[in-house]
């Protein structure tokens, strides 16, 4: 791609060149695309050679399973096998074979507290560590393919927990901190999780916050109904006084730190789960997306070293994510950890105690690669440049951006402000279903746009369609959805026309699902739908627009609209409820929501709506709650019953409403109106 210099000044054409130092030097470079063309399974091959392989793989993908253009019931389960009958272990690739090629002195991990305390862990010091959880966890009895739950703030402890349900084929449900106990429950319901793994607090903005506590309410959750829950094992990070249930309970200072540091890796195969984690999906139950070893691990690996350059030994990265989210979980453990990563892992809040506090710390460690969310940077840009001035960021050289659409604006503002005008910015579009990064830049090969998420990777192949599958750019239909386009032709769904190694392996517990979610909607063709409108500018650039669906995107947290109503129909004052994503300066969107009371609710001011506000914020997380209640009289609904969020959006932004021929009584919106 060519384009005109930076300071055109047009922000339609604007590119972004590399530098000739950073070319010079860059992990990828132009051969890698030239290989994915030439053959795009040899290319996987050769990523998979990064991994040591206990037993080589006889086949590199087999998609029997959704051959595009075979019969429906030919393909009947949309499941990939990538490097059939390899044999790996995953913990074995990110921390032993470091230390068995003489790294073991390499840290890898830095990490800083939140009331900080800081620690030092080397790569032999992990091992040891992943060792001793190993061992215990085989004590207790759990065996490969059991589940077990994560709900633990970003400790060193929380990684080493993942490290090593992956050592022992224990397929790991990480569950964010913050979200309640009965989201908690849910989760390990439906895994049916044999172990939990928490702590007894946890610190956010200097003081210690309960967290064991939240498992012992879920775990009793439902009046005390049935769990296959056996152990809960806890780690002391805050010594708040916590409840015990003997013979349930175990410190993980009493067990895990007195096991044996020895413990030897056995191998699984490549589609062997290695994790389970939950995201929304349009209707209230959240979706267990399921993914396995091989092909996670090559994709993980792959994309962390050529997305981000990272040089093992020499660079300092620092995925600000938490390992709640996918992105913790191929951006701070898997990918950085198999690629013998330095990297600080950080426990808390971006402004405790107070604003300079990731600048401190970027100083502190000499983070080179710094990999953060848009909600955060527009944040920053909130509190203001003379925070990140008043430091020496001069050790950042990339700089990653993912979770949202990143608005030019902000992405300016990034690389200004943080990247000196001189680091590449990477906008990496993925999912958590996708495993690893699908779309993004590569430093020094693709010269960058501000906002645009620009090509898939080598290797991936993705297309822009309409809603019959018509590639977008061949025709002047458009897809019929309603996402801003920023007034660009070429606007369609993003779809992924071919498998990838970590795409997901389905839905845990409901494979049917699984299918209608991703595959129906191009079933003739046989690609995953991804829920995204993308589209291509006049250069030939991809944008990624954002949910087509009723997914809305709040600080890069993907959050379900449904799952709100059913937090707040859950009120007893409330009868009705509908919630939009609005746009929002800071956080991508804001959750507006509109209720309907029911008419014996005695409460009606705005002391109901601070308490719908807790009790959805208690109910589903502190994420969720909404930025805004209206209490309205009537709901727009279509003829077939289906509330019209599509409106809603408008006025909660303020928009002249489009189409309203639909409705049963446009007359509704005067009433929402006035009560705005
Ligand atoms: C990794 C992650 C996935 C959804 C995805 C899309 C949005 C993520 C983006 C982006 C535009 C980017 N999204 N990265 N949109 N540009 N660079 O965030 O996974 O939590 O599953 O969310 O996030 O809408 O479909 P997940």
């Amino acid at each position: 791609m060519t384009g005109s210099s930076p300071d055109s000044g047009n922000t339609a054409t604007a590119l972004f060149e590399p530098s000739p130092e950073f070319r010079a030097d860059a992990n990828a470079g132009p051969e890698l695309q030239e290989a994915a063309d030439k053959d795009r399974l040899a290319f996987w091959a050769d990523q998979a050679a990064r991994l040591h392989w206990h037993e080589p793989w006889s086949e590199v993908l087999d998609w029997s399973g959704g051959a595009a253009g075979a019969e429906p019931a030919e393909r009947p389960s949309y499941v990939a096998k990538w490097f059939v009958g390899g044999q790996l272990n995953v913990a074995y690739n990110c921390v032993d074979r470091h230390v068995l090629d003489g790294h073991g002195d390499q840290v890898a991990i830095h990490f800083e507290g939140e009331p900080g305390d800081s620690r030092n862990i080397t790569y032999s010091e992990l091992l040891a560590e992943v060792s001793q959880a190993a061992n215990y966890l085989t004590e207790i009895g759990l065996e490969a393919g059991d589940r077990v739950a994560i709900y633990m703030p970003m400790i060193p402890e929380a990684i080493i927990s993942m490290l090593a349900c992956a050592r022992l084929g224990l397929t790991h449900s990480v569950v964010f901190a913050g979200f309640s106990p009965s989201a908690l429950r849910q989760r390990v319901d439906d895994a049916e999780a044999r172990l939990v793994i928490t702590t007894d607090g946890q610190w956010r903005r200097g003081k210690a916050a309960p967290l064991k506590e939240a498992v012992d309410e879920a775990l009793y959750a439902n009046g005390g109904t049935p769990h296959s829950v056996e152990h809960v094992l806890v780690v002391r990070r805050t010594n708040l006084e916590i409840e015990w249930t003997d013979g349930r309970d175990v410190w993980w200072h009493e067990t895990v730190a007195k096991a044996s540091t020895e413990h030897e890796a056995q191998p699984f195969d490549a589609e062997h789960p290695l994790f389970i984690l939950y995201t929304s999906g349009t209707t209230g139950k959240p979706k267990g997306i399921v993914h396995t070893t091989g092909g996670y691990l090559t994709q993980a690996s792959y994309t962390h070293h050529n997305v981000f350059d990272h040089k093992a030994g020499k660079d300092v990265y620092w995925c600000t994510a938490d390992i709640g989210w996918v992105t913790g979980h191929t951006y701070i453990v898997y990918g950085p950890l198999s690629n013998r990563t330095t990297q600080v892992v950080y426990e808390g809040t971006p402004n405790s105690p107070d604003e300079h506090r990731h600048w401190n710390i970027v100083e502190k460690y000499g983070v080179s690669i710094y990999y953060t969310a848009p909600t955060l940077i527009r944040t920053f840009m909130k509190w203001g440049r003379q925070i990140p001035q008043a430091h020496d960021l001069s050790s950042i050289r990339v700089l990653g951006s993912v979770g949202e659409p990143i608005n030019p604006e902000a992405w300016r503002w990034y690389r200004e402000v943080i990247g000196a005008n001189k680091a590449p910015i990477v906008d990496t579009w993925w999912q958590t279903e996708t495993g690893a990064i699908m779309i993004s830049p590569l430093p020094g090969v693709t010269a960058t746009k501000p906002g645009a998420a620009m090509a898939p990777l080598p290797g991936i192949s993705v297309k822009i369609v309409d809603d019959e599958g018509n590639d977008v750019t061949d025709s002047e239909k458009e897809a019929d959805f309603s996402v801003r386009s920023a007034g660009s032709a070429h606007v369609g769904y993003l779809v992924l026309d071919q498998p990838w190694p970590a795409m997901l392996r389905g839905i845990w517990g409901d494979m049917e699902r699984y299918k209608a979610t991703y595959w129906e909607k191009f079933a003739e063709q046989g690609w995953y739908f991804a829920g995204d409108g993308a589209r291509y500018d006049e250069d030939g650039a991809l944008w990624v627009l954002g949910r087509v669906d009723d997914v809305m995107n709040v600080s890069g947290h993907r959050i379900s609209t449904s799952e709100v109503e059913s937090a707040l129909v859950g009120h007893s004052g409330v009868a009705e409820a509908a919630v939009v994503g609005a746009s929002d300066e800071t956080t991508g969107q804001g959750i507006v929501a509109f209720v309907i009371l029911k008419g014996s609710t005695e409460n009606t001011g705005d002391a109901l709506v601070t308490e719908l506000k807790a009790h959805v914020s208690k109910d589903i997380s502190p994420i969720a709650k909404p930025r805004e209640i209206h209490i309205v009289p009537e709901l727009p609904k279509t003829r077939s019953g289906k509330i019209m969020r599509r409106l809603l959006r408008d006025v909660a932004e303020g928009r002249e409403l489009g189409d309203t021929s639909t409705l049963v009584d446009p007359k509704v919106f005067e009433d929402i109106r006035a009560a705005r």
